[in-house]
C-alpha cells in the first residue's frame, strides 16, 4: 500500500486541513500519515480561535521515524504556520526523499502554499511569509495554489478579473521558475460562467486546463479537497491530468451537493456526502 505523510494542521471544527485530507486520501486507498502543525478550536475564519502551535513537536517525531526507517511514497503540505515550519519542512524533505527504486518511484513533494484567498491573505500571514512559501514551492514537484495565492508568491498584484489565458500562462510559467515541475493554479475564471483551473508541466512543456461551470456560491475548505483528492490519485496511479480533472469534479459535486442540505453549515462543504462517488471512479 502507497503511505503518504501530510502536514497541516488540525482545525477541530471547519472541514478543513487535516480533517479533510485524513478521510479523502485513507478512503482513496492510501495509507495517511500526519504531522499535525499546530491545533485550533476552528479554522482562522472563526472569531476567537484558540491555536496550540506544535512546531516543538516535530522534530522529535520526524527524529522517531527516522530510528524506524519509516518512508513515504509523497510528502503533502498545506497550511504552515511560521518561517519555523517551512525551515522544518524542508528538512523533512531532504530527509525523507528517496530514490525510485524497484519497487517505489521517487518521494512526490506536494505543496499547497494555503495562506490566501479572494485577493486576501488568511490572519496571521504576511507578503514577507507568502515569499519564503515561493522556496518551499520552488522544491516541490508540484505545487497547487489559487490565483490569489499564486499572485503573493510571485509578489505581484492580485487580478480578480479582468485577465485572459495568456497572463495565466505567464504566471504558471514564472511560478514553474521558481523551481517546480508542475504547477496548477486554482480558481481562474476566463469567461463570467466558467471557474476551473489551468496547469503546467515544466518537463513536456505541456499547458492543460479544465473549466467548470461557475457556481454562485463558493465555500472555505474546498482547496484542501482539492488538493487531497488529487494526492489520492496521483498515489493510486492516475496520470496529472486525470487526477486534476477527478479534484475538480469532486470538488463541485461537493459544493452542489452541500446546497441541497438544507442543513448544511456556513463553514466547510460536506464532501462527505460524494465519497461513495469519489470511490466509484
Ligand atoms: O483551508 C485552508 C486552511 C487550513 N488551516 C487553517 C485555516 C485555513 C483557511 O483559512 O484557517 C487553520
Amino acid at each position: 500500500m502507497k503511505r503518504i505523510l501530510t502536514i497541516q494542521d488540525i482545525s477541530c471544527i471547519g472541514k478543513c486541513s487535516l480533517t479533510v485530507a485524513l478521510p479523502i486520501i485513507s478512503a482513496m486507498g492510501v495509507e495517511t500519515a500526519i504531522l499535525p502543525t499546530a491545533v485550533l478550536s476552528t479554522h482562522t475564519m472563526f472569531k476567537g480561535f484558540t491555536f496550540r502551535d506544535l512546531t516543538q513537536d516535530i522534530t522529535p517525531i520526524s527524529n522517531h521515524w527516522k530510528t524506524q526507517n519509516i518512508n513515504f511514497d509523497a510528502i503533502y503540505t498545506g497550511y504552515l504556520g511560521s518561517y519555523e515550519q517551512i525551515d522544518l519542512v524542508e528538512k523533512i524533505f531532504s530527509e525523507f526523499t528517496t530514490p525510485t527504486t524497484e519497487t517505489a518511484n521517487k518521494t512526490l513533494k506536494f505543496v499547497d502554499p494555503c495562506m490566501a484567498d479572494n485577493g486576501k491573505l488568511y490572519s496571521g500571514f504576511t507578503n514577507e511569509f507568502a515569499v519564503r512559501m515561493a522556496k518551499l514551492a520552488g522544491k516541490a514537484d508540484i505545487i497547487v495554489p489559487n490565483l490569489t495565492e499564486a499572485s503573493f508568491l510571485l509578489d505581484i498584484p492580485y487580478k480578480e478579473s479582468g485577465y485572459d489565458e495568456k497572463y495565466i500562462k505567464d504566471i504558471l510559467l514564472r511560478l514553474a521558475d521558481l523551481g517546480t515541475k508542475k504547477v496548477v493554479v486554482k480558481g481562474v475564471c476566463l469567461n463570467e460562467n466558467e471557474l476551473g483551473i489551468m496547469s503546467y508541466d515544466s518537463e513536456t512543456k505541456e499547458f492543460s486546463s479544465y473549466f467548470h461551470q461557475k457556481l454562485s456560491t463558493s465555500f472555505h475548505g474546498t482547496g484542501d479537497i482539492y488538493a487531497s483528492v488529487c494526492m489520492g490519485a496521483l498515489m493510486q496511479g492516475k496520470t496529472f491530468n486525470q487526477a486534476l480533472k477527478l479534484a475538480a469534479d469532486f470538488v463541485v459535486r461537493s459544493i452542489k451537493a452541500t446546497l441541497t442540505h438544507s442543513d448544511h453549515n456556513s463553514y466547510g462543504v460536506d464532501f462527505e456526502t460524494e465519497m461513495p462517488w469519489l470511490l466509484n471512479q
